[in-house]
């Protein structure tokens, strides 16, 4: 169709205009519009706009670690987990705590990387929140240059915790406000839910912004994914060996797997499937944190219409016992999950009828 006037080709015009549209919607902007009427859509939305700053940070740093002197590698230290730490784990870690010194907003950090959780006494009493991060989740990939990721989880500050021990962290997943994740890929993306859908945006290099990509993503119900390390087989039990088995001889289904939760989870979020770090013989409880790896990530699986579950519970309804709990992890499209579960299910009936 042409402008009668102008001679121009409306379509075109049309197309400009909604690609217009589309390039406005910044990070901020979106968590605004998502909380309008709430009181506390300035905070959540500076919030995550500090977030959003800590991953423009620490892509930027990955972006050039391979020409950057002393940037990879180990620091020659182990972390509270018992695992060799990298400098940028470190890196990513005082990231996330320096872009919120002197907000106001979160009082608190927790994460992996630190034993005990981070004060930061300027922001309280007036924090509202307490940050729980994985700052730099499948740190043994960056030898190789592959994706890692970053995980985020928030929570209301509860209580003053005058001992230091964050025995109000020790709660259920549900008490989370936001969660989200930060992939560092090809493209930096950001993916954020604060209890209305699941939302990515990708980092353009070019504005230092966050542009929403996809607005409410639903994950499928089922998918063709199975992702977990097979390397382990024999450490399983003999559910999941059972699983193992079933998917290797139907049609449909195809293994995936980078080593990084993160990128294996968006993945999935995308495709449908199903993400698997199950318990060993030796580690019954498995790999993944519950409070920075396996809840956030179960937050925005429920968001987008899937589920996540430790083989025989909602993993946001497990209470942790303590603050680096670990926590299996089944985790995707609901028909997939539940099929895993019903492996489970079976080996349990089996061992009790013995
Ligand atoms: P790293 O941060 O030590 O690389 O661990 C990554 C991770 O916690 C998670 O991102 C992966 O899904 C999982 O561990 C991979 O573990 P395996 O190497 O045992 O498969």
């Amino acid at each position: 169709m042409v402008d009668a006037q102008t001679g121009e080709d409306l379509h075109i015009r049309l197309e400009e205009t909604q690609a217009l549209d589309r390039d406005c919607t910044t990070l901020s902007r979106h968590v605004l519009q998502q909380l309008q009427f709430s009181p506390d859509a300035q905070d959540i939305s500076a919030l995550m706009n500090r977030i959003g700053l800590a991953g423009k940070l620490i892509a930027r740093r990955l972006t050039r670690a391979g020409l950057v002197e002393n940037a990879l590698g180990f620091t020659g230290t182990v972390n509270v987990q018992g695992e060799s730490v990298k400098k940028m784990d470190i890196y990513a870690n005082d990231v996330f705590i320096s872009v919120f010194k002197q907000s106001g907003l979160v009082c608190r950090l927790a994460s992996e990387e630190m034993e005990k959780p981070y004060y930061i006494p300027e922001n309280c009493p007036i924090g509202r929140y307490t940050l729980l991060y994985d700052p730099l989740d499948g740190s043994s990939n960056l030898d190789t240059n592959l994706n890692v990721g970053s995980i985020f989880s928030v929570r209301q500050q509860e209580g003053d915790d005058e001992d230091g021990s964050a025995q109000d962290l020790l709660q259920s997943g549900r008490k989370q406000i936001a969660a989200g994740y930060i992939l560092y890929g090809p493209s930096t993306m950001l993916v954020y839910s604060i209890g209305q859908g699941v939302h990515a945006f990708t980092l353009d290099p070019s504005l230092g912004e966050f542009i929403l990509a996809n607005e409410n993503i639903k994950i499928p119900e089922h998918g063709p994914v199975y992702s977990l390390n097979e390397g382990n087989f024999w450490q399983w039990d003999d559910s999941m060996r059972d699983y193992i088995r079933y998917v290797h001889r139907h049609e449909g289904y195809t293994a995936r797997y980078g080593g990084a939760l993160v990128g294996d989870f968006h993945r999935i979020l995308y495709q449908g499937g199903v993400f698997l770090y199950p318990g060993t013989v030796k580690k019954p409880e498995g790999k993944l944190r519950l409070l920075y790896e396996s809840a956030p990530m179960a937050y925005l699986v429920e968001q987008a219409g899937g589920r996540a579950s430790t083989g025989t519970e909602e993993i946001l309804d497990v209470v942790a016992d303590k603050l680096h709990q670990r926590t299996p992890l089944v985790i995707g499209s609901k028909e997939d999950v539940a099929l895993v579960e019903s492996f489970i299910k079976e080996q349990k009936r089996i061992s009790n009828q013995s």
